[in-house]
Parts: structure tokens; sequence; C-alpha cells
């Protein structure tokens, strides 16, 4: 048996060069699948302030790919380099001081650098520019949401069939002030990477900067009560000049 074991421990020069192809390979596929960044079934954001998160998402994800590759290779290292080779006992080591340090000092630096990371990517998506283009109340109510376009008069109120659609202009800011009129409701656009709650007593201010044109579904992400499912809204980007126009068409409808 001791004679087997020692002729499978011959070919442990061979055994340890396809180890360190696998961790290659591994590495390849880690560097590779970043070039083309990976969404990990997130939204790419539709907003500048979307598109932070995602980034913010996509880094975190390939810093646990790239902290679980080394947990991986660490165990199989141990596993192969320490395997049983006879019935003497291994020496014994406990309380190695070093090796508490390093999975002490470790996981701090790794909390460290996602907490460095988070602040900066919040503190983008909370600035709020000085001069938006547009201003926009957001209620969200039993059942549903309302937008009113401040210093136009227009407002958007839905109906039991038809929910509201809150119409943002590209490239520029828009300020929203979520507020709520009874209970906690969950203001939440998907491909905007974004939710936010809207509490009563409190106005909620931030802003979207919509990067495409296009429309995305809006949902309440609280459960408010219990038609808290018709909540439903639509958000819809649309270029400047399709904004005013839009802008201009609702004010007179208003007014005839
Ligand atoms: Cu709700």
């Amino acid at each position: 048996m001791i004679r087997e074991l020692r002729r499978a421990g011959g070919h442990g020069s061979s055994s340890r060069r396809g180890l360190w192809a696998a961790i290659g390979l591994l590495l390849v596929a880690i560097s590779g699948s970043a070039c083309t960044i990976p969404t990990f079934g997130a939204f790419k954001g539709a907003t500048d302030q979307g598109h932070a998160a995602f980034h913010m998402w996509e880094w975190s994800l390939l810093a646990a790919m790239g902290v679980g590759a080394i947990v991986w290779i660490l165990i199989f290292w141990s596993i192969i380099r320490y395997r049983k080779r006879g019935d003497e006992l291994p020496k014994q080591i406990r309380y190695s001081t070093p090796v508490e340090i390093v999975y002490t000092i470790v996981p701090i630096l790794i909390v460290i650098g996602l907490f460095y990371f988070t602040v900066i990517v919040e503190d983008r998506i909370d600035a709020v520019s000085p001069t938006p283009a547009v201003t926009v109340k957001v209620t969200g109510y039993q059942w549903g949401w309302r937008f009113d376009y401040q210093g136009s008069g227009v407002s958007l109120v839905p109906s039991p069939n038809h929910p509201a659609q809150l119409v943002l202009p590209v490239g520029v800011s828009t300020r929203i002030n979520l507020v709520s009129n009874d209970v906690v409701h969950g203001f939440y656009i998907p491909a905007f990477n974004f939710s936010r709650y809207a509490q009563p007593g409190v106005t909620n201010t931030f802003d979207f900067n919509p990067t495409e044109s296009g429309t995305f579904i809006g949902r309440c992400a609280q459960y408010c009560g219990l038609y808290h499912s018709q909540m439903l809204f639509s958000v819809k980007t649309v270029s400047r000049g399709q904004f005013r126009t839009w802008l201009a068409g609702q004010t007179s409808g208003a007014a005839a």
C-alpha cells in the first residue's frame, strides 16, 4: 500500500502542472468575462445614476469571484499538498498567531474596500443638480402614483385601468420630490436600478439623468395594503424636443 502511494507521489510534478494549468484557465476565464462586462442579471441602467449602481454591482461581483477563486485555490492546494501520506500523525499546529492575524485583517480590508466604493457610488446617486431642467412631485397613495410637473401646471393622475406614465427628457436632470399621502410605498424603476421609499411626512429628493429613450415599467416595492399590486406606473424617456412638445400638449389639453 505504501509502495503504491509512493508511486502515486512520483506523478506529483505532472499533477501539479495540471493544477496550475487549471488555475491559469480559471484566471483567463475571469479576466475574459471582465472584458465583455457581464451584467450578472442586473440592468445596465438607463440613467447616469443607474449606470453607477450597475458598475458597483458588477465590480463587487467580480471582486467576490476573485475572493472565491483564491479560497478554492487554497482549499485544493491544501487537499493536494497535505494529503495523507502515511499513518504518522502530521505536526499539530494550533493558535497560530500569524494565521489568525491574516484571517482577521483580510476580511476587515474587504469590508473597508466595499464601504469605500459604496460611499462613492451613493454620493453620485444622491447628488442633485442645483439647476434641474424639470421638477416633478411624485405622490404615492393607496393605490396609485400621481405626477405633478411643478411650474407647468401639468398633473398626471392614474385612473383604475390607466396607470400614470412619468415622461422624462433624456440628457438633462429631472428633480423628483417623492412623497406619500398615507402609508409607506416603494417607488421602484427596475431599469433605472433605483428604488426609494415614499414616506408620509417626508420628502425624498433625488435626480434622474436618463441616458437613453424608451419605456420602462415602474412598481411599488413596498407591500402597502390590499390593492398594492395595482400600484403600477411606467416611465417614458424622450428627447428634449419631444418632451417640450409633449408638455405643451398637456398644458393646452388641460386648459381646454
Ligand atoms: Cu404601494
